[in-house]
């Protein structure tokens, strides 16, 4: 390697965890102490893709669930060149959600098997970092209305953070919890800490794949 890879980052949670917010202050702190970061964020709406996802999202489209599961797999997919580019250049990635959102969200619908909605997601780049933002449902309700996108309702909510719960259960994963319920300085800090040992560990690894 001519020089030492990024760490692959992602932060994962429900909605109202914080994810936006952290994954902007933790760029901004790893850019001030000298190390290259850039933030990523799945759905990507800029692209073909992303866009027949965003309609989706916005209630402007009907798609079936099947189809898109995987447009949202593919929109990962079709970043994979460009992440891997990064990181070879030594380019850290925090990436606000990732294929857990995926295979977490799809199987909180009826009729969808968690180990079905993983595998369109299987040889991903795996992530050197997980950290889930855990906030419990009333604690989210006190940070204010749910937007107008599909699956932004409390009931659905429940059933993703549970699908969330069975896919920390995966040891091939390197998982962290951090309670998001502190401030948002709080917060920072624990994701910083994680990240910074997740950055000096990498360096010395190889890029896994996801779930294989
Ligand atoms: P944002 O509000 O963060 O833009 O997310 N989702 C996301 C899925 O259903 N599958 C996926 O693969 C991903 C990445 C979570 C938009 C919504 O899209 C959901 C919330
Ligand atoms: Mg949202």
């Amino acid at each position: 390697m001519a020089c030492k890879r990024g760490a692959l980052i992602v932060l994962e949670g429900v909605d109202k965890a914080g994810k936006t917010t952290q994954c902007k202050k933790l760029v901004q702190a790893l850019q001030q102490c000298g190390r290259p970061a850039e933030m990523m964020r799945f759905p990507d709406r800029s692209t073909t893709i992303g866009q027949l996802i965003s309609a989706y999202l916005e209630k402007k489209s009907e798609l079936e669930d099947h189809t898109v599961h995987l447009l949202f797999s593919a929109n990962r997919w079709e970043m994979v060149p460009s992440m891997k580019k990064k990181l070879e250049q030594g380019i850290t990635l925090v990436v606000d959600r990732y294929a857990f959102s995926g295979a977490a969200f799809t199987s909180a619908k009826p009729g969808f098997c968690l180990d079905w909605c993983m595998k369109p997601d299987v040889g991903l780049p795996k992530p050197d970092l997980v950290m889930f933002l855990q906030l419990s449902p009333s604690e989210a309700a006190l940070r204010g209305q749910f937007g107008e996108e599909r699956y932004e309702t409390s009931v659905f909510q429940r059933a993703v953070q549970q699908k969330f719960e069975q896919l920390m259960k995966d040891p091939s994963v390197n998982w962290q919890v951090i309670d998001a319920s502190q401030n948002i300085e709080g917060v920072h800090n624990n994701i910083m800490d994680h990240s910074l040992n997740a950055i000096n560990t990498a360096q010395n690894q190889l890029l896994g794949e996801l779930w294989k």
